[in-house]
């Protein structure tokens, strides 16, 4: 969906009328009320410590429905691995993750596991107990283990998302409950979000019919919240967004214009082939190569690319009191 935003309209200006009518439009989320008491509990768990660092990690391709009885939707391309890795090394480095991902996706600790892990984990013992296949009993343990310890200790918060519409209202209602850690709080926005869509009140409420033949469609320009999450969700926190293109020719400019037109600290540019092995880290100070460490293959390149940005926004924090800009 974002393969063809290349040019102009992707950097576009959004006005603050183009923002409201988009929440004022979109369909209220479900669960809007249990979503913010869980911000809220979260939130308060994690400021009572001394220097609490709480990131947000988007994960996962927002769908853009074509009916609001939706049968047909258009889908935005990731598989959810980048950022359910982070979400772990971000764990290790001692951050709180909110981990706003689209349903379905890859889930942190989950990786090791096999497609079906229900299905290829376990076995239906003689007296019709299931137990774990002695294979797997590893892995099982150490993933349940470690997702546990995370969830009730108050580290990780799971929101899930699917259309466009629940993940930037969900976004919204995170950033605003994060504005009270100021710089403590950042922003990984690794989920592949839609530039186009289908307003919900131009948009059919029935299955759309094949009788009338081909189907000509014009999509809508979804308004870029980056900037409004910069200047007005979350004004102080430390904003890392991804840029995705399969042109490695145009890769860094296009990070580089989304750091400028955005303000964002850190744009973290990756082709679409080669991500699982290389990301450009473009900020102020210029321009870093990440890459997988080829003789250790068991080790992500979300690995050194944690610990990179953990850096980076620990001297934003220092920094921040001073007024100096540092990334
Ligand atoms: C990314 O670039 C992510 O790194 C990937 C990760 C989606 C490529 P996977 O989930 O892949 O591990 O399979 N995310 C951002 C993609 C995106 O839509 N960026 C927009 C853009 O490039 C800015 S929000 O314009």
């Amino acid at each position: 969906m974002d393969a063809m935003d290349h040019d102009s309209g992707e950097l576009q200006e959004v006005s603050a009328a183009e923002i409201k009518s988009f929440f004022e439009s979109a369909p209220p989320l479900k669960d809007g009320d249990e979503i913010n008491k869980k911000l809220k509990e979260f939130v308060e768990r994690n400021s009572s410590a001394t220097a609490p660092r709480v990131v947000c990690v988007t994960s996962g391709g927002t769908t853009v429905p074509l009916e609001q009885q939706c049968v047909r939707f258009i889908d935005n391309f990731s598989s959810g691995h980048r950022g359910a890795a982070s979400t772990e090394y971000f764990l290790k480095a001692g951050y709180s993750v909110i981990f706003l991902y689209r349903s379905g996706s890859c889930q942190p600790y989950c990786s090791s596991l096999p497609d079906d892990p229900l299905l290829e984990c376990f076995d239906i013992s003689d007296d019709s107990n299931i137990q774990v296949r002695q294979s797997h009993a590893e892995v099982v343990k150490r993933v349940i283990s470690e997702h546990h310890a995370a969830v009730s200790g108050g580290y990780l918060l799971k929101l899930p998302f699917t259309t466009i519409f629940e993940y930037l209202q969900i976004l919204r209602l995170v950033a605003l409950s994060l504005s009270c850690l100021g710089p403590c709080a950042m922003f990984y926005l690794a989920a592949a979000v839609s530039d186009f869509y289908v307003p919900w009140e131009t948009m059919t409420v029935h299955k759309i019919q094949s009788r009338s033949g081909p189907l000509d469609m014009r999509l809508a320009q979804a308004p870029k919240m980056l900037s409004v999450l910069r200047k007005e969700w979350a004004p102080v926190a430390f904003c890392i967004s991804f840029k995705l293109e399969t042109d490695s020719k145009i890769l860094v400019e296009k990070a580089d214009m989304a750091l400028k037109k955005y303000d964002m600290h850190m744009v973290l540019a990756n082709e679409l082939s080669t991500r699982k092995e290389e990301v450009i880290v473009v900020s102020k100070s210029g321009k870093t190569v990440v890459r997988k460490d080829k003789a250790q293959p068991c080790v992500d390149v979300e690995s050194p690319l944690i610990e990179l940005v953990v850096d980076r926004h620990s001297t934003y924090i220092k920094h921040s009191g001073d007024g100096t800009e540092t990334t």
